[in-house]
């Protein structure tokens, strides 16, 4: 595969299509919207706007790019034939979308040989689009990103998530409960994608979540790495469903040392 496309052309087609899906999702929080089914447990959601947003990302790859593997949120996964494969959550943060709450973003990257080259993660309604290509650094609308410069955990600001498996939160609240006292506080937004940026552009010190799925970091924690992060899990692994942090090199080892004590039981 000798001719692999620069990824800033990759990072363009990502850009045009985040804001194509974006715009159908904000003129769809208009209307009524409402679950229409649900997957994992009767708390996670699939709206129509989701499965719309897929959609469109779906078709107009395939008009940009033919032949590009895609793996999407809602049940698309083709390999494709040229290298490139797209990794997509078409609406992340369903159930802030729901509820009509701000954070929420579709978040699209391009994977070249099975590393993420270009991403994306654009919130329409908090007015941001957040962007990285590997080597290239990270942007908030053209704005270099740097993340947090603290050092210790007690003085750190930690985003975090939790699953919709009832068995998966209990285990996730055990080992919130160990964390709250070490750090400066918490915050829980909602939107792996979103927690990803804020933490590459400093507006949280850290971020970790167990149970996530490609989709939902793919794009986020390249930028989150291009901000100079340390992005990762436990024991030296890459980012993945057993865990997911980002965090200043300095930060990294406490909190994953501070998470390791407690054994990974708690997967969606
Ligand atoms: C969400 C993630 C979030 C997590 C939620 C959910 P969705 O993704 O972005 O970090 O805590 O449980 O998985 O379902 O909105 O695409």
């Amino acid at each position: 595969m000798s001719d692999l496309p620069d990824p800033h052309l990759l990072l363009d087609v990502a850009l045009t299509i985040a804001r194509e899906a974006g715009e159908l999702l904000a003129r769809g929080r208009e209307g009524t919207v409402a679950a229409e089914t649900t997957k994992s447990s009767p708390t996670d959601v699939v709206t129509a706007l989701d499965r719309a947003s897929e959609a469109l990302v779906a078709k107009r790859l395939g008009e940009l790019r033919p032949g590009d593997g895609l793996l999407g949120e809602e049940g698309s996964d083709s390999a494709g034939s040229t290298g490139v494969r797209w990794i997509v959550d078409p609406l992340d943060g369903t159930v802030n979308f729901l509820y009509r709450l701000p954070n929420w973003a579709v978040s699209i990257a391009a994977e070249v040989d099975g590393e993420v080259v270009a991403g994306v993660v654009h919130a329409p309604t908090l007015g941001a689009t957040y962007t990285a290509v590997r080597g290239g650094g990270a942007f908030r609308d053209g704005t270099a990103l740097t993340g947090s410069t603290v050092t210790t955990l007690a003085g750190a600001l930690v985003a975090t998530g939790f699953g919709y498996l009832e068995s998966s939160r209990a285990a996730q609240a055990a080992v919130l409960t160990r964390v709250v006292p070490r750090v400066r506080d918490i915050r829980r937004m909602g939107a792996a994608s979103l927690d990803l940026c804020a933490a590459a552009g400093g507006l949280v010190d850290a971020y970790y979540e167990r149970g996530l799925k490609p989709w939902d970091h793919a794009a986020g924690g390249l930028v989150a790495a291009e901000a100079g992060l340390r992005v990762g899990g436990l024991h030296g692994r890459p980012a993945s469903e057993d865990l997911t942090v980002a965090a200043p090199p300095a930060l990294f080892g406490p909190l994953t040392d501070l998470l390791a004590e407690d054994p990974p039981a708690d997967r969606d």
